[in-house]
C-alpha cells in the first residue's frame, strides 16, 4: 500500500536560526530559593549593650530554607533548598501508584502517532509510549491512557499535569528547554522542516524559490512558525501564512486550497502528502502535489517530561537507548530471551537496573527484555511504524537507510550512550 519516500535528511542543511513555541512558560517564578548570600547583615544596632556576654546561636538564619533556625543569631552557611521547581513525588511513583501512564501522543501523523478508523494506533511515538510501559512493569495493551496532545496544548498538559510523558513529535529547542516546565528525553526521530506543494497552483514548482508570496498553511504553536519565517527572511521571499490550530484543519486548507502549500516536519508532509494521494478512493485531492528538495530546520523530535523530574526522565530517555542499544548488539524482540547473559554488555541490557527508577520503585532487573518483548528493538519498532514490518524494510513511507535516523555504525546519528 505505502509507497516508497527518501527522506533526504542530512541534504541542504538550513543554518537559520530558531524560535520556540507559543510561550506558555509556567515556570518563571521561581529563582527565589537561591539566596543564600543576604544574611551577613545581622548587626542588632537597637541593642549593644548586652552583646558582649552572649555566645552566638549558629544556625540557618534564612526563614526560606528547610532548615531556617529562628533562634539563631548567626548565620553558619548551612542553609538547604529545595531545588527550584522540584517535584514532590517522582511522576515514576505516581504512574505506579495510578497503575496506569498517561502518554500525550498525536492522532494525525501516520509513522508517528496515529489512530485509525478501527481503533488502532501506531507509529513510533506509539512503540516509545508502549516501551515505557513495559519498562516499569505496566501492561501496554491496558495501562497506557493516551490523551491527545496538540501542538498548541501539549506542554501545559504536560505542566498541569494532564500527562505524564509527551511523546509527540516535539522538536527539542533550547527556549522550550529554559522556559517551558519540560526537560526534553530520548530523540526517537531526527526530522526537519517540510514543504508540501500544490504543483496546480504552482505548476513545476521544484524548489522554495518557486512558490514565492504563496498562502502557507502552517501549525499554530509549533517550531514551524518560527523556521518559515526565517527561512523566508533569509532567502528574501515572502508568503501568507494561514495558521490552522490543527493537523485536519491545515489539511482542510491545503485541500480547498485556502492555502497552496503546507509547511511541517518533513515525516508530517510526507505522511500527509501519501494520505491524501489515498483518499477519495484514491483520486487524490484533486491537485497532483510535490514536496520540495529543500529542509528548512533542524527537527529532533523527542520525548518530555516535567522539570526535575530526573528519575522519571532517566527511565524515558534510557528506553529509547536501551532499544538502540539491543539493536547495536543484535538483540530484537525474537532473541532477547536466549542470549549469553554470562557476556557482561547482555548481562547489563537484559538482566540490570543500572540504578534506574526511585528509591520506592527501582525497575525490574528484567527492563528491557520487557521493552523488547513489546516494541523490539529501535530498527523493529521503525520497521513497523514506518515499512512493512517484517524485519526487511520494505515499501517504506519514509527510508531509513542513510538518513539521519540510520544507526551511528551505519553513517546515522541514532547513537546510545554506553549502558553501564
Ligand atoms: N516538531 C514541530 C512541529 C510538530 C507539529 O505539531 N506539527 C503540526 C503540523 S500541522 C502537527 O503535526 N499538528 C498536528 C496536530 O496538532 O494535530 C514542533 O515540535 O513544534
Amino acid at each position: 500500500m505505502k509507497q516508497i519516500y527518501a527522506l533526504m535528511l542530512m541534504l541542504m542543511m538550513a543554518s537559520v536560526a530558531f524560535t520556540g513555541c507559543v510561550s506558555d512558560d509556567s515556570d518563571d517564578d521561581t529563582d527565589t530559593t537561591t539566596d543564600t548570600t543576604d544574611t551577613t547583615d545581622t548587626t542588632d544596632t537597637t541593642d549593644t549593650t548586652d552583646t558582649t556576654d552572649t555566645t552566638p546561636v549558629l544556625g540557618c538564619m534564612d526563614s526560606t530554607a528547610n532548615n531556617f533556625n529562628a533562634d539563631a543569631t548567626e548565620d553558619d552557611s548551612s542553609c538547604t533548598f529545595d531545588p527550584v521547581g522540584v517535584d514532590t513525588q517522582s511522576t515514576l511513583d505516581a504512574v505506579i501508584a495510578a497503575g496506569s501512564m498517561k502518554c500525550g501522543v498525536k492522532t494525525s501523523q501516520f509513522g508517528m502517532g496515529y489512530l485509525a478508523d478501527d481503533g488502532t494506533r501506531s507509529g513510533l511515538d506509539i512503540e516509545y509510549c508502549r516501551a515505557v510501559a513495559a519498562a516499569i512493569g505496566l501492561d501496554p495493551d491496558t495501562d497506557i491512557e493516551y490523551i491527545l496532545a496538540t501542538g498548541s496544548n501539549r506542554s501545559d498538559l504536560l505542566a498541569s499535569g494532564d500527562i505524564d510523558v509527551l511523546i509527540r513529535t516535539t522538536t527539542w529547542t533550547t527556549s522550550r528547554d529554559a522556559d517551558l516546565n519540560a526537560d526534553f528525553a530520548g530523540i526517537n526521530f531526527y526530522d526537519g522542516q517540510g514543504m508540501l506543494v500544490n504543483l496546480d497552483a504552482h505548476p513545476g514548482a521544484n524548489s522554495m524559490d518557486d512558490i514565492d508570496t504563496a498562502n502557507i498553511c502552517v501549525g499554530i504553536g509549533t517550531t514551524t512558525e518560527g523556521n518559515l519565517a526565517d527561512y523566508f527572511q533569509v532567502n528574501d521571499l515572502s508568503y501568507t501564512a494561514v495558521n490552522s490550530a490543527d493537523a485536519a484543519a491545515a489539511k482542510a486548507s491545503f485541500t480547498d486550497e485556502s492555502c497552496t502549500a503546507w509547511t511541517g516536519d518533513m515525516s508530517a508532509m510526507v505522511a500527509q502528502k501519501w494520505g491524501m494521494e489515498q483518499s477519495n478512493e484514491g483520486a487524490g485531492p484533486g491537485f497532483s502535489m510535490a514536496i520540495m528538495p529543500e529542509l528548512m530546520s533542524k527537527e529532533p523530535l523527542a520525548a518530555a517530561t516535567r522539570d526535575n523530574d530526573d528519575d522519571w526522565n532517566d527511565v524515558v530517555t534510557w528506553v529509547w537507548y536501551g532499544m538502540l542499544t539491543a539493536e547495536e548488539l543484535g538483540v530484537d524482540s525474537t532473541n532477547y530471551a536466549t542470549q549469553n547473559l554470562s557476556n557482561p554488555s547482555y548481562n547489563r541490557l537484559l538482566n540490570s537496573t543500572l540504578g534506574l527508577g526511585t528509591e520506592a520503585n527501582p525497575l525490574n532487573q528484567t527492563w528491557m527484555q520487557h521493552v523488547l518483548a513489546t516494541s523490539g528493538n529501535y530498527a523493529e519498532a521503525y520497521d513497523r511504524s514506518f515499512c512493512d514490518g517484517t524485519g526487511a524494510f520494505e515499501n517504506c513511507l519514509i527510508d531509513r537507510a542513510g538518513t539521519q535516523n540510520a544507526p551511528y555504525w551505519e553513517g546515522g546519528l541514532q547513537y546510545a550512550p554506553p549502558m553501564r
